[in-house]
């Protein structure tokens, strides 16, 4: 039996076989979760379309959202709705900046580029949470978590804007856990290392960050998207109960070197 049998799990940001989304979706299939998973657009529709075939169980809902739009959110609750009562498990792996703000001195940032990336990277998991607040509850022990990466708390250059937004994300995973605790809501982060999907493509030097894994990390290996879905798997099971407000590392162990 699965660890995550008869649990209904939402995944967000799927935009193709490289996301880190997909890698949790699938570790979440494997233990025999009903899959609810979203797409930003169209073109990305296509795209889970055709990865949606490789689950061994259809996901019980496909539909779209755009974390910046409450209109979306709200219309995201409703089609859950119809489908489930209650949400054991929310995943959030959405993320966004300008690419003129994801590479050179982090002094030019824009107010605008600023924003943006707050609103996209970081207020979007409260937003996302007070959409389905009800379900959440209603499921009696839910876990949400969020995709973060230690360029929150160090500083690794051109990550830049990202690495405020993830520090807000942080510090929104505490202050989520506090209010929500008493609801039986759990809400963790995992920092992941860096891995090639699309969205890292948008940070100048992830070559360098991937190599860097592979000559410092106490595992001198550079970690996979099945990785991360398999810490998503304990997150979201009965395995880690009591473990809420935390940030569980999944980098080979980069973050404990000097
Ligand atoms: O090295 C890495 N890849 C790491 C990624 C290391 C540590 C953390 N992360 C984080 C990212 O910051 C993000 O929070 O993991 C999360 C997932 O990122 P990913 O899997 O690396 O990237 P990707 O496959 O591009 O998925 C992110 C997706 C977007 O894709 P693109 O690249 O097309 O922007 O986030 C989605 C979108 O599908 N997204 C949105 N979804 C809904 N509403 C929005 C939006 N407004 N904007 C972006």
């Amino acid at each position: 039996m699965g660890l995550l049998e008869g649990k209904t799990a939402l995944v967000t940001g799927i935009a193709n076989k490289r996301s880190i989304a997909w890698g949790i979706a699938r570790a979440f299939d494997r233990e025999g979760a009903r899959l609810i998973l979203t797409y930003q657009n169209d073109r990305l529709k296509e795209n889970l379309d055709k990865l949606v075939g490789d689950l061994s169980n259809a996901p019980i809902l496909v539909a779209p959202l755009d974390v910046s739009d409450d209109g979306s959110l709200t219309a995201l609750a409703e089609r859950i709705g119809d489908v489930t009562d209650a949400l054991d498990v929310l995943v959030h792996s959405v993320a966004f900046a300008k690419g003129e703000d994801l590479s050179g001195r982090f002094l030019e940032t824009s107010r605008e580029g600023y924003h943006l990336a707050q609103d996209i990277s970081a207020y979007s998991l409260t937003a996302l949470v007070r959409a389905l607040y009800e379900p959440l509850k209603n499921a009696g022990r839910a876990s949400v978590m969020a995709m973060t990466y230690q360029g929150s708390i160090r500083v690794m250059p051109n990550y830049n804007v990202m690495g405020v937004a993830k520090a807000a994300l942080e510090s929104s995973v505490r202050y989520l856990a506090f209010d929500l605790g008493r609801e039986g809501i759990r809400v963790n982060a995992i920092s992941a290392g860096p891995i090639k999907t699309l969205a890292a493509a948008g940070v100048k030097g992830i070559s360098s960050a991937l190599h860097s894994t592979v000559e410092r990390a106490p595992i001198a290996e550079n970690i996979t998207t099945e990785d991360v879905g398999n810490a998503a798997v304990f997150l979201a099971s009965p395995w880690s109960e009591r473990i809420t407000g935390h940030v569980l590392y999944v980098d080979s162990g980069f973050h404990i070197m000097g």
